[in-house]
């Protein structure tokens, strides 16, 4: 009987871990504008970050560096990073570096699926 209370705890523990995860996965459609690395404050790190990538020295395979420190929509590049550098030294953040963006998940609705209409 003892053991079969250890493995039901041991079973809830898992479950709980699983679920712990998986929320905290599905809380990463934020992120700031300008934290190329991902670590929640925008620093020179973040320069850094966008520089090695533009010059091919890190990869941004999972294109999340792109996503963070695109500042101006046109794709990574150097204007990014001098973007961060001005908005680092007080100089200029027209493009809201620094803000917290939510991103909205795209739906994946068939372009010819009928809407659901419910009937009374
Ligand atoms: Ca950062």
């Amino acid at each position: 009987m003892k053991k079969i209370v250890i493995l039901a705890a041991a079973a809830f523990v898992a479950a709980v871990t699983a679920f712990s995860a998986t929320a905290s996965a599905g809380s990463s459609n934020t992120y700031i504008k300008g934290d190329a690395d991902g670590n929640g404050t925008v620093n020179v790190n973040d320069v850094t970050a966008v520089q090695r990538v533009l010059a091919e020295l890190d990869s941004d395979s999972d294109g999340k560096i792109t996503k963070r420190a695109d500042i101006d929509g046109g794709g990574l590049s150097i204007s990014d990073a001098t973007a961060i550098q001005y908005y680092l030294a007080d100089l200029s953040n027209k493009n809201n570096i620094g803000e917290e963006i939510v991103e909205t998940p795209k739906t994946t609705r068939d372009p010819y699926e009928l809407p659901f209409i419910p009937i009374n």
